[in-house]
């Protein structure tokens, strides 16, 4: 691969050694007339133009067709839809500006090609021409940006309106793991320096903090449909990013301090992978897995859809491979779950309490 980059790159060197010659050729007084371009060179031109709008027409329907297919499914969360539809509506403008104009541009480039004996016009300004030109934009533009900024402001909104369910993502290189408040719904007190390997104490958590004692600390994140949620990110080492695609949500995770998103999921994995876009995904998946297996012999299983928190910055070797199941469901099938579950005091302090808690205080004294 190096080889071929250094290739391409003295190819392209070369080529532009031999222009710049050429230029430089084109600018002495004594050039020769076969260097200057005829009208026919100038006609030719112009078709190639065509030729080139053809091409990039024809790129373009054909990346609709293939790669139409790779766009995200339906969003998952009820602020989905609408983030879903400014970026369409964005998409739409965008793609039938550059339609018209790249017609235009190049017609206009075989329209006017030079020929001998013909001067070009010189036309200095147009008013009125200016200011359909400006304020066509500034309109479109102006739309987009408030409409935009209306958007972020109401998806951004963390409030604790409609009693949200609240959940800390924890980021560390290269895994996630998820934490519930529990009955009182209130996260307890955690700092990366109460952190306690040996006790399995992974999160840090204050145990002197009667708010954690009753959090539920996983590895897979279950979530009720319909119920909104709050996510509190912090990060252990470095700057990740929790990324939940389906849910059309992402939020940093900063070492050294705790960033929010809320949404509310609208559909179950059951009903997703029920959704039309999902299963022929699943089934194009599956057929590659399959191939894969009998070209190379080895057990592949079959993929199933599920919803995913993945990290999307790129936050050391393993990044690629951080990520954490979501699974949503209906309220009794998690309540079902959620008591299956242990508690931070049932599990990490059940030994510990005679031994002397693991709190701030102690910790900043040393210990
Ligand atoms: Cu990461």
């Amino acid at each position: 691969m190096t080889t071929l980059l250094t290739l391409a790159v003295l190819v392209l060197v070369a080529i532009a050694i031999w222009q710049l010659t050429k230029i430089f050729e084109l600018s002495q007084l004594k050039t020769e007339q076969h260097q200057i371009a005829t009208d026919i060179d100038n006609k030719n031109n112009g078709y190639m133009l065509f030729g080139f709008l053809v091409f990039i027409y024809g790129i373009t329907i054909f990346s609709f067709w293939e790669y139409g297919k790779f766009l995200l499914p339906e969003a998952g969360s009820a602020h989905g839809e609408e983030y879903d539809s400014l970026m369409l509506v964005s998409m739409i403008i965008i793609f039938i500006v550059q339609t018209i104009t790249q017609a235009l541009l190049h017609y206009f480039g075989y329209k006017y090609a030079g020929k001998k004996d013909q001067k070009a016009l010189f036309y200095a300004d147009n008013d009125r021409l200016e200011f359909i030109w400006t304020i066509i934009p500034v309109i479109v533009l102006a739309g987009l940006i408030l409409w935009g900024l209306y958007t972020w402001t109401s998806i951004m909104d963390v409030n604790d309106e409609d009693d949200p369910l609240i959940v800390e993502l924890y980021a560390q290189q290269f895994n996630w793991t998820a934490r519930y408040s529990g009955d009182d719904n209130v996260l307890g007190g955690a700092n990366v320096r109460m952190i306690d390997i040996d006790k399995a104490n992974i999160l840090g958590l204050d145990e002197s903090d009667s708010y954690a004692h009753d959090d539920i600390i996983v590895k897979e994140l279950h979530l009720p449909v319909g119920r909104k949620v709050n996510f509190k990110m912090r990060s252990q080492d470095v700057l990740h990013s929790a990324y939940m695609p389906h849910f059309r949500a992402q939020m940093n995770c900063v070492p050294g301090m705790i960033t929010e998103f809320s949404f509310t999921p609208i559909y179950t994995t059951e009903e997703m992978r029920a959704n039309p876009d999902v299963m022929d995904k699943v089934k194009r998946t599956n057929k590659i897995r399959a191939e894969k297996a009998v070209s190379t012999g080895e057990q592949i299983d079959p993929w199933e859809f599920d919803y995913v928190l993945l990290c999307n910055k790129i936050c050391g070797k393993s990044h690629y491979n951080m990520q954490m199941k979501i699974i949503v469901e209906t309220e009794e099938e998690y309540n079902k779950w959620m008591e299956s579950q242990s508690t931070f005091a049932e599990t990490v302090m059940k030994d510990d309490l005679s031994s002397g808690l693991n709190t701030v205080s102690t910790v900043s004294a040393g210990k």
